[in-house]
């Protein structure tokens, strides 16, 4: 049993998409154990990406993570980090698969709607960035 962590970032938000990105997940039989809406100071928004704290869109990647509310969710079951990031697509919307949420709907590199934890520990550490045990309504 996995856990990842989704956000549908500022651009998903204010298009509209969250809906869509929900109901994406819940047509895969993917089980959304928490989620909420929060905005990201800038501060947050550079430890969230502290990871790429080196790469050239850094500053650009934060300042557009707390542009606008993002909707955050748990999502868990067998194998769900590779689930989801099969379902987002690759970070280009460019190479990203026809069906995935990043070909269907994103075109800028940036603001690719959506976010996915890419493995075990940037999972937990993403999920506790967010959300406290008592906010995860978990099987599990
Ligand atoms: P992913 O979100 O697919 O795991 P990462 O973790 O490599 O991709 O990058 C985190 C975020 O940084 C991406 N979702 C995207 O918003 C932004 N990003 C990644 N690569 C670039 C790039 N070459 N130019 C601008 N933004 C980028």
């Amino acid at each position: 049993m996995e856990r990842t962590l989704s956000i549908v970032k500022p651009d998903g938000v204010e298009r509209g998409l969250a809906g869509e990105v929900i109901k994406r997940f819940e047509q895969a039989k993917i089980r959304i154990v928490a989620m909420k809406m929060v905005r990201l100071s800038l501060d947050q928004a550079r430890k969230f990406y502290a990871v790429h704290r080196e790469r050239p869109f850094f500053d650009s990647l934060t300042r557009f993570m707390s542009s606008g509310p993002v909707v955050v969710m748990v999502l868990e079951g067998e194998n769900v980090i590779h689930k989801n990031r099969e379902l987002m697509g690759a970070t280009n919307y460019k190479d990203a698969l026809p069906g995935t949420i990043r070909h269907d709907f994103a075109r800028d590199i940036e603001k690719n709607i959506v976010h996915g934890s890419d493995g075990p520990d940037t999972a937990a550490a993403e999920i506790a960035f967010f959300f406290n045990v008592l906010e995860i309504c978990s099987e599990a």
